[in-house]
């Protein structure tokens, strides 16, 4: 009898537990949210960055990484889809993101499901393009302006690169709608791969120091509604393909060294709120349209 009770009991003691067992799982997939994998890379991530405002406090006070400051996760998946790291403080040098040594960490690799990137007026120091950031085929969201990056690439990384941002970036990232760069000092010409970005709407590559032409490949480039490229040292023509991309609404390409005059497909433009190419050395008529429109 008394070994009766004492078995009952203990498998009591066992469904209890296993009960327990239970909920402490669903619950680390569902009101936990956050993937473990992810919630470590994020770590690692952290601790490879100098945070001296503790904007990322909160990283590490709850098991839940999906509810830390700046980090957006997929409802039903769990996994991280966006991280906002932007520093919206650009007055105080205190409130950037620093990194320690001179490499962004390649711990963001580990975020699989990432489409969404926000790093920008934090302080890389300088340190090289890096290179991982080819491999982030799911992004649809890059803004890394004003970073520090000095827009040297590892050569041995990135071998078939042209220049400072590599060739091939197109392929690279295929599904970007906003890519900005500016205001960093990458230092090389325009990877004509940018008209492989089907999906591309937004790109910004101001004030870098890019020389050569801007490439001649914006035939398909229908989705495009803003484009600067201001503040570069660009040379050559503004090429007649800018037609192709006639959903433009903004077009800055001032303060370069642009020559002759706007192609005639550019009236192809017929959505142009803004466009700006002045400090340039464009000479010659401008397209008959309609420039009431124009600001
Ligand atoms: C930005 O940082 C400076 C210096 O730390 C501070 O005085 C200022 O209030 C901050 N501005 C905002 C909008 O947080
Ligand atoms: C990228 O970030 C900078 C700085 O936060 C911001 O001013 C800019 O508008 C962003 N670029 C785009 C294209 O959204
Ligand atoms: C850009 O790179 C070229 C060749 O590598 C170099 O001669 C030039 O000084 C660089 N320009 C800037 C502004 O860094
Ligand atoms: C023009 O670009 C140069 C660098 O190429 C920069 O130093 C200068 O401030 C820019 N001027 C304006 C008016 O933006
Ligand atoms: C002008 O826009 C049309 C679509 O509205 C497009 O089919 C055509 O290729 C464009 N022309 C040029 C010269 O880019
Ligand atoms: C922590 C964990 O197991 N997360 C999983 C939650 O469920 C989604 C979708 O079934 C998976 O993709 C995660 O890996």
């Amino acid at each position: 009898m008394g070994i009766l009770k004492m078995s009952s009991s203990i498998s009591l003691f066992i469904i209890l537990l296993t009960m327990e067992f239970a909920i402490c799982c669903c619950g680390k997939n569902s009101s936990f949210g956050c993937i473990p994998r992810e919630r470590k890379a994020l770590l690692k991530f952290k601790a490879s960055l100098l945070d001296i405002s503790n904007r990322l406090s909160s990283w590490d006070d709850y098991k839940d990484c999906c509810v830390w400051d700046g980090v957006k996760c997929d409802k039903t998946t769990g996994h991280v889809i966006g991280l906002d790291l932007r520093n919206s403080n650009t007055s105080s040098y205190e409130m950037f993101l620093q990194t320690q040594g001179n490499q962004l960490d390649s711990s963001l690799l580990e975020l699989k499901y990432l489409s969404y990137l926000d790093l920008s007026y934090n302080d890389f120091q300088l340190g090289p393009i890096p290179s991982f950031l080819g491999s982030m085929k799911q992004l649809r969201y890059l803004n890394l302006s004003a970073t520090n990056f000095n827009g040297i690439v590892p050569h041995d990384l990135w071998s078939n690169l042209i220049n400072h941002l590599p060739r091939n970036i197109g392929h690279m990232m295929p599904l970007l709608e906003l890519f900005a760069w500016s205001q960093n000092s990458i230092n090389g010409s325009i990877p004509e791969s940018l008209c492989e970005m089907k999906a591309l709407r937004n790109l910004d590559l101001s004030n870098n120091y890019f020389f050569g032409t801007i490439p001649d490949c914006w035939e398909n480039s229908q989705d495009l509604l803003v484009m600067r490229l201001s503040s570069n040292e660009l040379s050559g023509i503004i090429p007649n393909s800018i037609g192709g991309a006639y959903s433009l609404q903004w077009l800055r390409l001032n303060n370069n060294s642009l020559i002759r005059q706007l192609p005639s497909s550019l009236k192809n433009c017929t959505n142009l709120e803004l466009i700006d190419v002045g400090e340039n050395k464009l000479s010659g008529t401008l397209p008959r349209m309609d420039w009431k429109r124009l600001a």
